[in-house]
């Protein structure tokens, strides 16, 4: 079925969902100030296609690389549960639909596992966190990697609940081993998704393949997008778009944010919300701080191009992706890291 198509067959009664199936253009066929303009700018997802360029990872990373190269390293699964990698790559294997195994969501490789960064190299452009990596932010906002996660998960094991992202980050998760279906609802439909009172970008909605229609008759009027993720290809998630992800194989795949000018506005404002806890005063020389930055970035990231000064800007500005151990020492970028996002 083509992209935006509604899958009729999936609504046989009105209390469904629609289900639209999303976009997916071929990375040979999408240079990446198209990316930008087309759907960075316009807060509109889609699947890249071959967005993962030929790099180690993608030549190695299996579920028994992972088992034998950190057998015995103790990781945090969940907020509650830590194992072994030995033994949540067994727990992986063995997971089933009607048993899910665990789901590894939170685990950020720069201060966990720095070693796997140069399997992935080169960098996937569209995936670039721009200006998180940005020289020209403030350190304890600045993150080369654009938080750059790993995660895991066997046969029906799945993101434990629907989001959106905090910072009003965009988000870029690239397969790099098995499938994976993947999930959104636009940023209209979150009135319909029961969100949480104490954690709005998180719904209520335990399971969105078996939705209480009782408990939640909203959930009828949103729009689903729907896709299943295949190696190499990479979902970009605008931000304030809600969205889940379940595994139809054993899968591992990445997670990064990517913050520019198109969700900048939203950055601040979250930053300086009443809800950050700084007092009235520092909120606003913060927002002012900010602003004014923000304007900078985006004089610098329009600078005409092939004019004297551009390489300059381009450089300051970090408009291109750099390699991480051009990023610095992976192991101090600030992160905590059950901070939801
Ligand atoms: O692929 C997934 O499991 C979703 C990842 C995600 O949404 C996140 O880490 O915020």
């Amino acid at each position: 079925m083509a992209a935006g198509e509604i899958d009729s067959e999936t609504r046989p009664e009105t209390r469904a969902p629609r289900r639209v199936v999303l976009e997916r253009r071929a990375a040979a066929d999408l240079p990446y100030p198209a990316f930008l303009r087309d759907y960075v700018a316009r807060n509109r997802p889609l699947v890249v296609e071959n967005a993962l360029p030929a790099c180690p990872a993608g030549q190695r990373w299996t579920p028994a690389f992972f088992r034998e190269r950190f057998a015995t390293k103790r990781i945090q699964v969940s907020p509650s549960e830590q194992m072994t990698f030995a033994d949540f790559i067994d727990a992986v294997l063995a997971s089933r639909e009607d048993a899910p195994g665990p789901y590894m969501y939170r685990l950020f490789i720069g201060p966990h596992m720095p070693e796997l960064l140069p399997d992935l190299e080169p960098l996937n452009p569209y995936a670039f966190p721009r200006r998180l990596a940005s020289p020209l932010m403030p350190r304890q906002w600045r993150r080369p990697d654009g938080y750059l996660k790993l995660l895991i998960g066997g046969i029906g094991g799945r993101f434990p609940f629907l989001h959106y992202d905090l910072e009003n980050a965009h988000a870029t998760i690239t397969e790099i081993y098995g499938d994976k279906e993947f999930i959104l609802y636009p940023p209209e439909d979150g009135a319909y998704l029961y969100p949480k009172q104490e954690m709005p970008n998180q719904s209520t909605i335990p399971d969105v393949q078996r939705v209480d229609m009782q408990r939640f008759p909203l959930y009828a009027q949103t729009t689903q997008y729907y896709t299943v993720l295949h190696p190499g290809d990479m979902v970009f998630v605008p931000s304030r778009w809600w969205h889940g992800a379940r595994a139809l194989s054993p899968s591992i795949s990445i997670c990064q944010n990517v913050l520019d000018e198109s969700n900048w506005g939203g950055y601040v404002d979250e930053l300086c919300s009443r809800k950050s806890g700084l007092p009235e005063a520092k909120r606003h020389a913060k927002r002012a701080y900010l602003t004014v930055l923000g304007g900078v970035l985006s004089m610098l990231e329009r600078w005409p191009r092939g004019s004297a000064a551009s390489g300059a800007a381009g450089r300051v500005a970090r408009l291109a992706p750099v390699t991480y151990a051009e990023a610095g020492d992976s192991t101090t970028w600030a992160v905590a890291d059950w901070k939801a996002r």
